[in-house]
Protein backbone atom coordinates (compact mmCIF):
# COMPACT_ATOMS: atom_id res chain seq x y z
CA UNK A 1 0.00 0.00 0.00
CA UNK A 2 1.14 3.45 -0.95
CA UNK A 3 0.24 5.72 2.26
CA UNK A 4 0.53 9.36 3.02
CA UNK A 5 -0.16 12.77 3.76
CA UNK A 6 -1.63 15.38 1.33
CA UNK A 7 -2.81 19.19 2.44
CA UNK A 8 -5.10 21.17 0.30
CA UNK A 9 -3.80 24.54 0.31
CA UNK A 10 -4.80 28.06 -1.26
CA UNK A 11 -6.69 31.43 -1.01
CA UNK A 12 -9.99 31.11 0.65
CA UNK A 13 -13.22 30.03 -2.22
CA UNK A 14 -10.16 28.14 -4.33
CA UNK A 15 -12.62 25.10 -4.09
CA UNK A 16 -10.36 23.03 -1.40
CA UNK A 17 -13.51 21.52 0.25
CA UNK A 18 -15.39 20.81 -3.00
CA UNK A 19 -12.61 18.98 -4.08
CA UNK A 20 -12.13 16.93 -0.76
CA UNK A 21 -15.64 15.90 -0.75
CA UNK A 22 -15.14 15.08 -5.04
CA UNK A 23 -12.40 12.78 -3.45
CA UNK A 24 -14.13 10.96 -0.90
CA UNK A 25 -17.47 10.42 -2.72
CA UNK A 26 -19.51 12.08 -0.29
CA UNK A 27 -20.25 15.41 1.09
CA UNK A 28 -18.76 15.78 4.77
CA UNK A 29 -16.91 19.00 4.24
CA UNK A 30 -19.01 22.75 4.15
CA UNK A 31 -18.96 24.52 0.48
CA UNK A 32 -19.87 28.02 0.12
CA UNK A 33 -19.17 30.87 -2.14
CA UNK A 34 -18.12 32.91 0.89
CA UNK A 35 -14.32 33.11 1.38
CA UNK A 36 -13.19 31.23 5.18
CA UNK A 37 -16.19 28.62 4.67
CA UNK A 38 -13.55 26.11 6.08
CA UNK A 39 -12.71 26.64 9.64
CA UNK A 40 -10.81 23.48 10.66
CA UNK A 41 -7.95 21.90 9.59
CA UNK A 42 -10.28 18.29 8.94
CA UNK A 43 -8.53 15.41 7.78
CA UNK A 44 -10.44 13.23 4.87
CA UNK A 45 -9.50 9.44 4.69
CA UNK A 46 -9.44 8.43 1.06
CA UNK A 47 -8.65 4.81 0.57
CA UNK A 48 -8.85 2.42 -2.43
CA UNK A 49 -7.07 -0.62 -3.63
CA UNK A 50 -3.81 0.22 -3.36
CA UNK A 51 -3.25 3.38 -1.25
CA UNK A 52 -4.89 5.26 1.60
CA UNK A 53 -4.34 9.24 1.33
CA UNK A 54 -5.01 11.57 4.18
CA UNK A 55 -6.44 15.11 2.94
CA UNK A 56 -5.85 18.00 5.38
CA UNK A 57 -8.37 20.46 4.28
CA UNK A 58 -7.49 23.70 5.46
CA UNK A 59 -9.55 26.98 6.27
CA UNK A 60 -8.20 29.32 3.06
CA UNK A 61 -5.60 31.92 2.89
CA UNK A 62 -7.14 35.04 3.57
CA UNK A 63 -6.67 38.09 5.67
CA UNK A 64 -7.24 37.72 9.39
CA UNK A 65 -10.19 39.44 10.86
CA UNK A 66 -9.43 39.35 14.97
CA UNK A 67 -8.77 36.20 16.83
CA UNK A 68 -10.92 33.86 14.54
CA UNK A 69 -9.27 35.19 11.58
CA UNK A 70 -5.60 34.62 12.78
CA UNK A 71 -6.29 31.05 14.43
CA UNK A 72 -7.51 29.78 10.49
CA UNK A 73 -4.65 31.68 9.13
CA UNK A 74 -2.14 29.59 11.69
CA UNK A 75 -4.09 26.16 10.94
CA UNK A 76 -3.69 26.39 7.90
CA UNK A 77 0.21 27.28 7.74
CA UNK A 78 0.35 24.31 10.55
CA UNK A 79 -0.90 21.86 8.28
CA UNK A 80 1.59 22.47 4.97
CA UNK A 81 4.29 21.36 7.00
CA UNK A 82 4.86 17.46 7.54
CA UNK A 83 2.96 16.39 4.52
CA UNK A 84 4.25 14.22 1.69
CA UNK A 85 2.73 16.61 -0.94
CA UNK A 86 1.31 19.78 -0.88
CA UNK A 87 -1.48 20.36 -3.59
CA UNK A 88 -1.87 23.78 -3.94
CA UNK A 89 -5.53 24.80 -5.13
CA UNK A 90 -6.09 27.38 -7.46
CA UNK A 91 -9.01 29.18 -8.62
CA UNK A 92 -8.86 29.10 -12.59
CA UNK A 93 -11.31 31.67 -13.44
CA UNK A 94 -9.60 33.96 -10.68
CA UNK A 95 -8.24 36.93 -13.09
CA UNK A 96 -5.49 37.66 -10.89
CA UNK A 97 -2.65 35.72 -10.35
CA UNK A 98 -1.78 34.68 -6.75
CA UNK A 99 1.51 35.18 -7.26
CA UNK A 100 2.24 35.67 -3.31
CA UNK A 101 1.09 32.26 -2.44
CA UNK A 102 2.62 30.77 -5.16
CA UNK A 103 6.19 32.34 -4.61
CA UNK A 104 5.75 31.31 -1.03
CA UNK A 105 5.46 27.80 -1.95
CA UNK A 106 7.99 27.58 -4.82
CA UNK A 107 10.64 27.87 -1.64
CA UNK A 108 9.46 24.97 0.42
CA UNK A 109 11.60 21.53 -0.15
CA UNK A 110 8.31 19.77 -0.46
CA UNK A 111 6.80 18.17 -3.94
CA UNK A 112 3.96 20.59 -5.12
CA UNK A 113 1.13 19.72 -7.19
CA UNK A 114 -0.98 22.48 -8.58
CA UNK A 115 -4.70 21.95 -9.40
CA UNK A 116 -5.88 24.86 -11.38
CA UNK A 117 -9.32 24.29 -10.47
CA UNK A 118 -12.77 25.66 -12.20
CA UNK A 119 -11.94 24.78 -15.68
CA UNK A 120 -15.92 24.91 -16.33
CA UNK A 121 -15.76 28.31 -16.11
CA UNK A 122 -13.22 29.48 -18.04
CA UNK A 123 -12.02 28.84 -22.12
CA UNK A 124 -9.13 26.78 -23.37
CA UNK A 125 -6.85 29.95 -24.62
CA UNK A 126 -7.59 31.89 -21.19
CA UNK A 127 -6.74 28.82 -18.94
CA UNK A 128 -3.23 27.86 -20.83
CA UNK A 129 -2.63 31.52 -20.21
CA UNK A 130 -3.10 31.61 -16.71
CA UNK A 131 -1.94 28.53 -16.18
CA UNK A 132 1.54 29.54 -17.45
CA UNK A 133 2.16 32.21 -15.54
CA UNK A 134 1.48 30.00 -12.49
CA UNK A 135 4.42 27.51 -14.10
CA UNK A 136 6.52 30.14 -14.66
CA UNK A 137 6.84 30.79 -10.41
CA UNK A 138 6.55 27.20 -10.14
CA UNK A 139 8.80 25.27 -12.91
CA UNK A 140 8.87 22.14 -10.65
CA UNK A 141 5.25 21.73 -9.79
CA UNK A 142 3.06 19.34 -11.65
CA UNK A 143 -0.08 20.92 -12.98
CA UNK A 144 -3.68 19.23 -13.19
CA UNK A 145 -6.67 20.87 -14.69
CA UNK A 146 -9.95 20.48 -12.40
CA UNK A 147 -12.98 21.02 -12.01
CA UNK A 148 -13.70 19.54 -8.51
CA UNK A 149 -17.59 20.83 -8.97
CA UNK A 150 -18.10 18.75 -12.28
CA UNK A 151 -15.37 15.83 -11.13
CA UNK A 152 -13.37 16.54 -14.05
CA UNK A 153 -9.61 15.55 -13.00
CA UNK A 154 -9.76 13.89 -9.94
CA UNK A 155 -8.65 10.25 -10.76
CA UNK A 156 -5.28 12.32 -12.48
CA UNK A 157 -4.61 13.99 -8.96
CA UNK A 158 -4.81 10.87 -7.22
CA UNK A 159 -2.56 9.47 -9.37
CA UNK A 160 -0.19 12.31 -9.25
CA UNK A 161 -0.15 12.00 -5.22
CA UNK A 162 0.42 8.49 -5.14
CA UNK A 163 3.78 8.73 -7.14
CA UNK A 164 4.71 10.81 -4.06
CA UNK A 165 3.97 8.24 -1.07
CA UNK A 166 5.66 5.40 -0.17
CA UNK A 167 5.14 1.90 0.66
CA UNK A 168 3.53 1.43 4.17
CA UNK A 169 0.60 0.01 6.41
CA UNK A 170 -2.97 1.70 6.97
CA UNK A 171 -3.41 4.10 9.25
CA UNK A 172 -6.68 4.17 9.18
CA UNK A 173 -9.43 1.65 8.96
CA UNK A 174 -10.10 1.51 4.74
CA UNK A 175 -14.11 2.40 5.66
CA UNK A 176 -13.14 5.42 7.47
CA UNK A 177 -14.07 9.06 5.69
CA UNK A 178 -13.29 11.65 8.55
CA UNK A 179 -10.65 12.09 11.04
CA UNK A 180 -13.70 13.93 13.56
CA UNK A 181 -16.60 12.33 15.08
CA UNK A 182 -20.43 12.36 13.31
CA UNK A 183 -21.35 15.14 15.38
CA UNK A 184 -18.52 17.60 13.60
CA UNK A 185 -20.02 16.62 10.16
CA UNK A 186 -23.67 17.39 11.43
CA UNK A 187 -22.66 20.86 13.20
CA UNK A 188 -20.94 21.54 9.95
CA UNK A 189 -23.64 21.22 7.60
CA UNK A 190 -25.93 23.13 9.45
CA UNK A 191 -23.28 25.92 9.68
CA UNK A 192 -23.18 25.99 5.93
CA UNK A 193 -27.12 26.09 5.34
CA UNK A 194 -26.09 29.29 7.79
CA UNK A 195 -23.32 30.63 5.44
CA UNK A 196 -25.21 30.45 2.22
CA UNK A 197 -29.23 31.71 3.43
CA UNK A 198 -27.15 34.49 4.74
CA UNK A 199 -25.22 37.98 3.47
CA UNK A 200 -22.43 40.48 4.74
CA UNK A 201 -21.18 39.57 7.90
CA UNK A 202 -23.32 37.13 9.40
CA UNK A 203 -22.20 33.92 7.51
CA UNK A 204 -18.49 34.41 9.50
CA UNK A 205 -20.18 35.23 13.02
CA UNK A 206 -22.42 31.74 12.94
CA UNK A 207 -21.11 29.00 15.42
CA UNK A 208 -23.13 25.72 15.40
CA UNK A 209 -22.65 23.40 18.48
CA UNK A 210 -24.56 19.97 18.99
CA UNK A 211 -26.57 20.14 22.10
CA UNK A 212 -28.18 16.35 21.93
CA UNK A 213 -29.26 13.54 19.96
CA UNK A 214 -32.09 11.37 20.67
CA UNK A 215 -33.90 8.88 19.16
CA UNK A 216 -38.03 9.52 18.47
CA UNK A 217 -39.78 6.57 18.21
CA UNK A 218 -43.00 8.68 17.58
CA UNK A 219 -41.15 9.97 14.71
CA UNK A 220 -39.55 7.36 13.49
CA UNK A 221 -36.11 9.17 13.39
CA UNK A 222 -33.24 10.48 14.99
CA UNK A 223 -33.73 14.14 16.40
CA UNK A 224 -31.00 16.37 16.40
CA UNK A 225 -30.63 19.44 18.68
CA UNK A 226 -28.20 22.37 17.86
CA UNK A 227 -27.80 25.81 18.98
CA UNK A 228 -26.73 28.21 15.90
CA UNK A 229 -24.27 31.20 18.19
CA UNK A 230 -24.21 34.46 16.54
CA UNK A 231 -22.65 37.70 18.14
CA UNK A 232 -25.46 39.84 18.42
CA UNK A 233 -29.14 40.25 18.62
CA UNK A 234 -29.73 41.76 14.87
CA UNK A 235 -28.11 38.66 13.71
CA UNK A 236 -30.54 36.66 15.56
CA UNK A 237 -33.05 37.84 14.06
CA UNK A 238 -31.57 38.00 10.82
CA UNK A 239 -31.29 34.24 11.11
CA UNK A 240 -34.82 33.48 12.25
CA UNK A 241 -36.02 35.78 9.38
CA UNK A 242 -39.52 37.01 9.26
CA UNK A 243 -41.99 34.57 11.02
CA UNK A 244 -39.21 32.22 11.25
CA UNK A 245 -39.26 31.25 7.69
CA UNK A 246 -35.27 31.88 7.24
CA UNK A 247 -34.55 29.59 9.90
CA UNK A 248 -37.03 27.43 8.73
CA UNK A 249 -35.21 26.87 5.45
CA UNK A 250 -32.09 26.52 7.03
CA UNK A 251 -33.42 23.67 8.80
CA UNK A 252 -34.95 22.14 5.82
CA UNK A 253 -31.77 22.55 3.66
CA UNK A 254 -29.45 21.16 6.58
CA UNK A 255 -31.97 18.42 7.39
CA UNK A 256 -31.87 17.21 3.56
CA UNK A 257 -28.20 17.18 3.67
CA UNK A 258 -27.09 15.38 7.31
CA UNK A 259 -30.48 12.62 6.06
CA UNK A 260 -28.36 12.59 3.06
CA UNK A 261 -25.01 11.53 4.93
CA UNK A 262 -26.57 9.33 7.32
CA UNK A 263 -28.43 7.30 5.14
CA UNK A 264 -31.39 7.29 7.25
CA UNK A 265 -33.90 10.26 7.78
CA UNK A 266 -33.11 12.89 10.43
CA UNK A 267 -35.18 15.50 12.04
CA UNK A 268 -33.51 18.98 13.42
CA UNK A 269 -34.72 21.01 16.35
CA UNK A 270 -32.57 24.18 15.83
CA UNK A 271 -32.29 26.95 18.36
CA UNK A 272 -30.46 30.71 17.96
CA UNK A 273 -28.59 32.63 20.65
CA UNK A 274 -26.42 35.08 21.12
CA UNK A 275 -22.91 35.21 22.67
CA UNK A 276 -21.63 38.56 22.19
CA UNK A 277 -18.09 38.78 20.38
CA UNK A 278 -17.54 35.13 20.60
CA UNK A 279 -15.02 34.85 17.52
CA UNK A 280 -12.55 37.67 20.00
CA UNK A 281 -13.42 35.43 23.11
CA UNK A 282 -10.24 33.11 24.15
CA UNK A 283 -12.41 30.70 26.49
CA UNK A 284 -15.12 30.99 24.12
CA UNK A 285 -12.52 29.87 21.39
CA UNK A 286 -11.43 27.14 23.15
CA UNK A 287 -14.97 26.25 24.10
CA UNK A 288 -16.02 26.04 20.53
CA UNK A 289 -12.54 23.98 19.37
CA UNK A 290 -10.51 26.32 18.14
CA UNK A 291 -6.65 26.07 18.71
CA UNK A 292 -5.83 29.59 20.41
CA UNK A 293 -1.98 30.09 20.50
N1 LIG B 1 -17.71 26.49 -11.26
C1 LIG B 1 -17.03 25.88 -10.30
N2 LIG B 1 -17.21 26.25 -9.03
C2 LIG B 1 -16.49 25.62 -8.07
C3 LIG B 1 -15.56 24.60 -8.38
N3 LIG B 1 -14.98 24.19 -7.23
C4 LIG B 1 -15.55 24.92 -6.23
N4 LIG B 1 -16.46 25.78 -6.73
C5 LIG B 1 -17.29 26.76 -5.98
O1 LIG B 1 -16.42 27.66 -5.34
C6 LIG B 1 -16.97 28.07 -4.06
C7 LIG B 1 -15.95 27.84 -2.97
O2 LIG B 1 -15.75 26.45 -2.80
P1 LIG B 1 -15.16 25.82 -1.45
O3 LIG B 1 -14.94 24.37 -1.72
O4 LIG B 1 -15.97 26.22 -0.28
O5 LIG B 1 -13.75 26.60 -1.41
P2 LIG B 1 -12.61 26.49 -0.30
O6 LIG B 1 -11.31 26.61 -0.99
O7 LIG B 1 -12.80 25.28 0.55
O8 LIG B 1 -12.90 27.81 0.54
P3 LIG B 1 -12.50 28.16 2.09
O9 LIG B 1 -12.98 27.03 2.94
O10 LIG B 1 -13.22 29.42 2.33
O11 LIG B 1 -11.02 28.30 2.08
C8 LIG B 1 -18.26 27.28 -3.90
O12 LIG B 1 -19.33 28.09 -4.29
C9 LIG B 1 -18.08 26.10 -4.84
O13 LIG B 1 -19.30 25.58 -5.33
C10 LIG B 1 -15.39 24.22 -9.76
O14 LIG B 1 -14.61 23.35 -10.14
N5 LIG B 1 -16.14 24.90 -10.66
MG1 LIG C 1 -13.09 25.06 2.56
Amino acid sequence: MKVGYACLYGLANAGKSTLLNAILGLKIEAVSPKPQTTRYNVQGIYTDSDSQIIFIDTPGLHRPHGRLGSILLQEAEDARSNVDVLVYVVDGSYRRIDTETASKISKMNIPVIVVFNKIDKISLEEGMERLSEYSKILPNAEFIQMSALKKFGVDELLNAIKKHLEEGDLLYPEDQLIDRPTRFVWAEMIREKCMINTEKEIPHAVHVEITHVEDNPDLGKKVIFADIIVEKPSEKAIIIGRNGQKLSLIRKHAEHSISNFMQEKVALELYVKVVPDWRNNPAKLQEYGYKDR
